[in-house]
């Protein structure tokens, strides 16, 4: 019997559904998902293992200009992400009016490694609209496969996954059969948490903050963690926590919440407040958080 295995890439612009399509595929919610820009800061892997396949799916943050040193890291997650890739997956939404980073795009449609288009979130669009942009698409990409789907509603991503698994190698698996991602289990909570924060503050604040798990202990019926939110002033620090404690009481609840049912377990979360001036610019700090090597 032959085995495929390969690396599918996920990228696209801030927002398309990268992360809830890569959630779709692997069956786990693996990726943090907002409606803001830059939820996701990472690369992360998410794997899907059959019989005689394995699929290693890797979701991206959204292109963007860099515009400070954590966004730079931000797009060479991009760029590595478009380098060891076997199958990319370029998403758009379908409502878009036209095409955005024209350079980045063609670069990648004259690429030699497949590209998959996906129109996401049909949900929203008409069937005329749907039609009109499938015709525009095919122009623009004519090598490609272009399909229509919601990712939020799963609609078309079982065809999508059987298109992927036809345009892999053939090659050994990379990772144990059994493993689902490369993040370790303190990733997904500080992850959790910043999705939290990500939903319940405003502006600025939710990108001045980086969460770090100091510990992660996992007893026989509970988890008892304890972390700690950054942020880069005084100011924001007191804004986090809220009047009487009761902001930063409902980031814990909620991440609560999510984290027992990630985990399957009961959790006890610690949550604690402190300034780190500036992280998001300091080369150290930016290595200690894992943006860069
Ligand atoms: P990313 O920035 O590309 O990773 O996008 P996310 O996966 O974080 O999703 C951004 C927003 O779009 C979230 O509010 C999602 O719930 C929403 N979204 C994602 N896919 C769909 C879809 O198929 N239909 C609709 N209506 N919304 C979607
Ligand atoms: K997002
Ligand atoms: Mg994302």
């Amino acid at each position: 019997m032959t085995h495929k295995a390969g690396f599918v890439n996920i990228i696209g612009n801030p927002n398309v559904g990268k992360s809830t399509l890569m959630n779709a595929l692997v069956g786990e919610k693996l990726s943090i998902i907002t409606s803001k820009a830059q939820t996701t800061r990472h690369r992360i892997l998410g794997i899907v293992n059959g019989e005689d396949y394995q699929i290693v799916f890797s979701d991206t943050p959204g292109i963007i200009k860099p515009a400070y040193e954590l966004q730079e890291s931000m797009m060479d997650f991009v760029k590595s992400a478009f380098e060891d890739a076997d199958v990319l997956i370029y998403m758009v939404e379908v409502g878009e009016k036209e095409l955005k980073n024209e350079a980045f795009f063609n670069k990648i449609i004259n690429s030699k490694i497949p590209v998959i288009l996906l129109l996401n979130k049909i949900d929203k669009s008409s069937q005329e609209e749907v039609q009109e942009k499938i015709e525009y698409w095919k122009k623009k990409v004519p090598s490609s496969f272009v399909y229509v789907i919601s990712a939020l509603e799963n609609f078309n991503v079982e065809t999508v996954f059987y298109k992927i698994i036809e345009l892999l190698p053939d090659a050994p698996p990379f990772y144990p059969k059994d493993q689902l991602t490369d993040k370790p289990e303190r990733f997904f909570v500080n992850e959790t948490i910043r999705e939290k924060i990500l939903q319940q503050y405003k502006k600025e604040i939710p990108y001045s903050v980086e969460v770090e798990t100091e510990s992660f202990i996992e007893e026989e019926d509970i988890i008892k963690i304890r972390s700690v939110i950054m942020v880069e002033r005084d100011t924001q620090k007191g804004i986090i926590i809220g009047h009487k404690g009761n902001a930063i009481k409902r980031v814990g609840t909620d991440a609560r919440k999510d984290l027992q049912h990630f985990f399957d377990k009961k959790v006890f979360l610690d949550l604690h407040v402190k300034v780190n001036k500036n992280w998001r610019s300091n080369e150290r700090q930016l290595r200690r958080f894992g943006y860069k090597d």
